[in-house]
C-alpha cells in the first residue's frame, strides 16, 4: 500500500497555550503569543500546530471542560486572533488542528445549566441522569457520579465533577456535535484531536466504559455528518486501544479516523491497582515488542502516531532518558526514534529542546486537579501511598511536569512571561532554552530539524511513510535496534539503521 494522504508525512506539533508564549504579559499564554512564534516553528520544519483547547470554559481542567465550542476563551484572545492564527500559519505552510473535548463538557455550559433546571426541560436528556447510582469511579477520584438536590438524581462524571458527560445515545447531542465540527471546519482548520474518544460509546448500566458497544457507529455516523473526507486529519485520544481496535479505528476502508493514540508504551508499566501512580521499573524488551507489534501490526492496515509525550504526561526525557548525565545524548536518542517510525510523529512544545520534568516542588505548586484530588483519595482517605511517596511520584508523572512555561531565553521567567506565570517554571531554564539551541550545530533543537529535514526530504519520505519495520535482536536488554526497509524494484532502496543515536542511511 502506498501511503498517499499528506498527513502521512506530516509532523505535527502540539501547543498547551497556556504555557507557550504571553503575549500581553498577564502570566498566561496566548493566540498572539503563538502567531509570534510561528517563525520559530516554521524553522523547526513542523507541518501542523495541534492546539489544545482555547474554548471559552471556566478552566477547571485547563480548557478540557468547555463552556462554549463556539467561543474563545478570553485568557487566549478573541475569535480574530484566531482567524489570524489560521491566516499567518497558512504563510508559513503551517496548518491548524483543534483540540477537541466530546465526551463531556464544563457544569457551565448553557446545555448542562438547562439540563439539571427540571427533568422535563429539552436538554435534561443531553446529559446521563439516574435515580440510582451504581460503584463506577471518576478517572480524577471518587464516585463519577454526583448528586443534584433539586433533582434527586445523580450525573455522571468520568472526569471531574464540573465535567458532567454527555449523553452520547441522544441523537440530538450527536447533531449538535457535528455542528460544532463543521463550524470549526468552515473556519479553515484542517484537522481534530478528539478527546478521550474511546469513551463515547460506553454503557453506564452495564458498567462498559471504554470501547462500548455503540463507538465505532458513533464516530463513523460523526465523520458522514460533519468532516467527512480523508483530507481532514483526525485522531482520536484512545487510553483503551488494543491493536485490533486500533486497525478498526485507522483502515480507510472503515471511514472513522486518520489514526488514533494507543498509550501502551506509555502505560505498560503502570500499577493495576494504582495506575500511574505506582511504576514498575522500565523494561526495554517489553517496550521493543510493544512498537514492534504497532508498527507490524498497522503495516499496510492503518496507521499509527508516533509520540512520548503530551500535556498529560511527564517529560520524555526524564521518563526514557537521562536527564542529568546523558541528557543531551538520551533526548536525540528519543528524538530519533520519535521520527524514525512509520506513522505521523507529534511533537510536544519543548521535547524539541529537551525540556525536563520539574523537581521539589510542594503540593502547593502544582495547579493540575488531577494531582490534588489523587492525594486526596490516595494519600488521605484511602492511605494507600505515604505524603512523601506520593510526591515523589507526583515528581515522576504528574501532568504539570508538562504544562511549566516553555524556556525561550535566560531571560526572567525563561522569556514565557515578563508577568508572574500563572504556574511555577522550571528552574533549568538557564542551561536549557531555545536560545542556545537556536543555531547550534550539536543541539537538541538541530537535531530535530535535521530528523524532520530528513523525514521529509522526497528523496526518503516514502521510506518513511511505507517502508517496513524489523527489529533486530529483540531480547536484548539494552540496545534498540531496527531498520525502516523499501524494495524499490527488486533492490533495497534505502534501509535506516537505528542503533543509539546513530542514524545511519544506506543506499544499495
Ligand atoms: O485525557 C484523558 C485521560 O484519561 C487523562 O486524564 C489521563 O488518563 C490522565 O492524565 C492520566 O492520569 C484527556 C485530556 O488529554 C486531559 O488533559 C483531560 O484532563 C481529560 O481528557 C479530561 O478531558
Ligand atoms: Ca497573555
Amino acid at each position: 500500500m502506498k501511503n498517499k494522504q499528506w498527513w502521512q508525512q506530516a509532523v505535527i506539533y502540539q501547543i498547551y497555550p497556556k504555557s507557550f508564549y504571553d503575549s500581553n504579559n498577564d502570566g498566561i499564554g496566548d493566540l498572539q503569543g503563538i502567531i509570534q512564534k510561528l517563525d520559530y516553528l516554521q524553522n523547526l520544519g513542523i507541518d501542523v500546530i495541534w492546539l489544545c483547547p482555547i474554548y471559552q470554559s471556566p478552566m477547571q481542567d485547563n480548557g478540557y471542560d468547555v463552556a462554549n465550542y463556539y467561543e474563545i476563551n478570553e485568557m487566549f484572545g478573541t475569535m480574530a486572533d484566531f482567524d489570524l492564527l489560521i491566516v499567518e500559519s497558512k504563510k508559513r505552510k503551517i496548518k491548524i488542528m483543534m483540540d477537541i473535548v466530546l465526551n463531556h463538557t464544563s457544569d457551565q455550559h448553557q446545555w448542562f445549566l438547562e439540563s439539571k433546571k427540571n427533568k422535563t426541560n429539552c436538554y435534561h436528556d443531553y446529559y446521563i441522569w439516574r435515580d440510582q447510582r451504581n460503584d463506577l469511579k471518576s478517572i480524577f477520584g471518587g464516585s463519577a457520579w454526583t448528586f443534584n438536590e433539586d433533582l434527586q438524581q445523580y450525573y455522571f462524571h468520568m472526569f471531574a465533577d464540573q465535567q458532567p458527560d454527555l449523553n452520547w445515545d441522544n441523537e440530538k447531542v450527536r447533531l449538535e456535535i457535528a455542528k460544532i465540527i463543521n463550524f470549526w471546519v468552515t473556519k479553515g482548520v484542517v484537522g481534530f484531536r478528539f478527546d478521550v474518544i474511546d469513551l463515547i460509546g460506553k454503557n453506564i448500566d452495564k458498567k462498559i466504559l471504554a470501547n462500548g458497544p455503540n463507538l465505532h457507529q458513533y464516530i463513523k455516523e460523526l465523520r458522514a455528518n460533519s468532516w467527512k473526507t480523508d483530507e481532514i486529519v483526525t485522531v482520536g485520544e484512545c487510553w483503551g486501544a488494543s491493536l485490533e481496535t486500533g486497525i478498526q479505528y485507522s483502515k480507510p476502508q472503515a471511514k472513522e479516523l486518520s489514526m488514533i493514540f494507543q498509550f501502551e508504551h506509555i502505560a505498560f508499566n503502570y500499577d493495576k491497582e494504582l495506575n500511574k501512580w505506582k511504576k514498575d521499573p522500565f523494561d526495554l524488551v517489553t517496550f521493543k515488542k510493544i512498537i514492534t507489534k504497532w508498527q507490524q501490526g498497522l503495516q499496510n492496515q492503518g496507521w499509527n502516531s508516533l509520540f512520548f509525550e503530551n500535556h498529560d504526561l511527564p517529560r520524555s526525557v526524564s521518563v526514557f532518558g537521562d536527564p542529568h548525565y546523558f541528557w543531551s545524548a538520551s533526548a536525540k536518542l528519543l528524538a530519533g526514534v520519535n521520527l524514525s517510525l512509520q506513522g505521523t510523529p507529534y511533537i510536544y512544545q519543548g521535547q524539541e529542546i529537551g525540556m525536563t520534568n520539574v523537581k521539589n516542588w510542594a503540593l502547593s505548586d502544582y495547579q493540575d486537579l488531577e494531582i490534588h484530588n489523587a492525594y486526596k483519595e490516595l494519600v488521605e482517605e484511602k492511605k494507600l501511598l505515604t505524603a512523601s511517596e506520593f510526591m515523589k511520584s507526583v515528581e515522576e508523572v504528574g501532568r504539570d511536569n508538562a504544562r511549566t512555561g516553555f524556556q525561550w531565553s535566560n531571560e526572567l521567567n525563561a522569556g514565557f512571561t515578563t508577568a508572574k506565570p500563572w504556574i511555577k517554571g522550571n528552574d533549568n531554564y538557564l542551561e536549557i532554552n531555545v536560545e542556545n539551541q537556536i543555531n547550534t550545530p550539536n543541539s537538541i533543537l538541530s537535531f530535530y530539524q535535521k530528523m524532520i529535514k530528513l523525514r521529509k526530504d522526497t528523496q526518503y519520505s516514502t521510506l518513511f511513510s511505507d517502508g517496513d519495520f524489523e527489529i533486530i535482536d529483540l531480547y536484548h536488554p539494552q540496545l534498540m535496534i531496527y531498520t525502516r526497509k523499501q524494495i524499490i524494484k527488486n533492490y533495497y532502496s534505502l534501509v535506516i539503521d537505528l542503533q543509539m543515536s546513530r542514524i545511519i542511511i544506506q543506499i544499495f
